[in-house]
């Protein structure tokens, strides 16, 4: 069990594309091990690796969580993840970050996506998702990419979220 720090906004490597993963070996399963504790434990339904620092294309996910009253947990680890399909109709959440704390804010997005990616034996797989799964796994692709969900608001709701939490690192240093 570790728990890994997590980022948060404003921070240069939240806005950087991150690398794929050459060859899934036991370095990056022990990053995803770590990735779910952190995720598990923050708690959050997804964190791809650029929230702990870790620059690869590596996120996981759970929409139903360890402490679910109903329904078992949902591990799902995802490397190099590709979307490969999008639904021509819509789906709007308002979403959260762990990286953009206690700030919250309506995304419109697919409403159900198909994802190709490489399973920690380093097997292809394929993921069809909707509903919160979907709204999740485009989220973490984002950061992989380097992009936020306030990139999906407004210019002026973005920077006054992004202003608050500058002023907030800087009140703690
Ligand atoms: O825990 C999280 N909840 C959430 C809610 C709505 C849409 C996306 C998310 S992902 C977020 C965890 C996180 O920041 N992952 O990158
Ligand atoms: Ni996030």
């Amino acid at each position: 069990m570790a728990l890994l720090p997590i980022i948060t906004a404003p921070d240069p490597r939240l806005k950087t594309v991150a690398d794929p993963v050459a060859v899934v070996d036991g370095e990056i399963r022990k990053l995803v091990d770590d990735m779910y504790d952190t995720m598990y434990d923050a708690p959050g339904i997804g964190l791809a690796a650029v929230q702990v620092g870790v620059m690869k294309r590596v996120l996981v996910m759970d929409v139903i969580g360890k402490n679910a009253k109903e329904g078992d947990p949902q591990p799902h680890a995802l490397i190099n993840p590709e979307i490969t399909w999008v639904s021509d109709h819509d789906s709007t959440y308002e979403e959260g970050c762990l990286s953009v704390p206690q700030h919250y804010a309506e995304v419109v997005r697919p409403a159900e996506v198909k994802v190709k990616y490489l399973d920690v034996d380093g097997q292809e797989q394929e993921l069809e998702a909707d509903g919160l799964l979907a709204t999740c796994v485009q989220h973490e692709i984002d950061h992989l990419d380097g992009i936020l969900f306030v990139d999906h608001i407004s210019a002026l709701k973005r920077n006054m979220i992004l202003r608050k939490l500058l002023k907030i690192k800087k009140q703690a240093s």
